[in-house]
């Protein structure tokens, strides 16, 4: 069966809690539910993880090589600093669609840059929660196995 991580970055474990304004009421427990929900649905598994620290997220995209079929990240304001998010990708050869809730084309100039974007399938950004649905169809079209 075809798996995917769904990896979330730093803060988000505060989603639904602040600035719903931006990030909207949905949980990342509600986001978790909802991806694993999506994969029962169409007949792949899920799992999902988050970290706050760059290097569990490091850690977290080796640990994906040899067990799952690509990665769903939002990784955060990490997306915007990181090279070693970028190299970590890169050293796994794992297909990553790159999703963010809000639209950080949208937002201050220092969201506009992304050290993921080079080197994800793409990018899914500004649809809030549901994005992590549209991401996880994304990746499985990617993957040639959507239904
Ligand atoms: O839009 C996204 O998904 C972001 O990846 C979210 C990051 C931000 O740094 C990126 O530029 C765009 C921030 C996540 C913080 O989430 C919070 C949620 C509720 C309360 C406080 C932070």
């Amino acid at each position: 069966m075809t798996s995917v991580l769904v990896l979330n970055g730093p803060n988000l474990n505060l989603l639904g809690t602040r600035q719903p304004e931006i990030y909207g009421t949905t949980t990342l427990a509600d986001v978790e539910a909802i991806c694993a929900d999506h994969g029962a649905a169409q007949g792949f598994d899920v799992t999902c993880l988050q970290s706050n620290h760059e290097g569990g997220l490091v850690d977290a995209i080796h640990g994906a090589k040899g067990v799952h079929d690509g990665i769903v990240l939002n990784a955060g304001a990490y997306t915007h600093t990181s090279i070693a998010l970028h190299d970590a990708i890169v050293g796994v050869e794992l297909p990553v669609v790159e999703l963010h809730l809000s639209n950080i084309h949208a937002r201050e100039s220092f969201r506009h840059t992304s050290f993921i974007a080079p080197v994800a399938v793409g990018m899914i950004c500004g649809f809030g929660a549901p994005g992590y649905v549209l991401a996880l169809d994304a990746l499985l079209g990617h993957l040639g196995r959507a239904k």
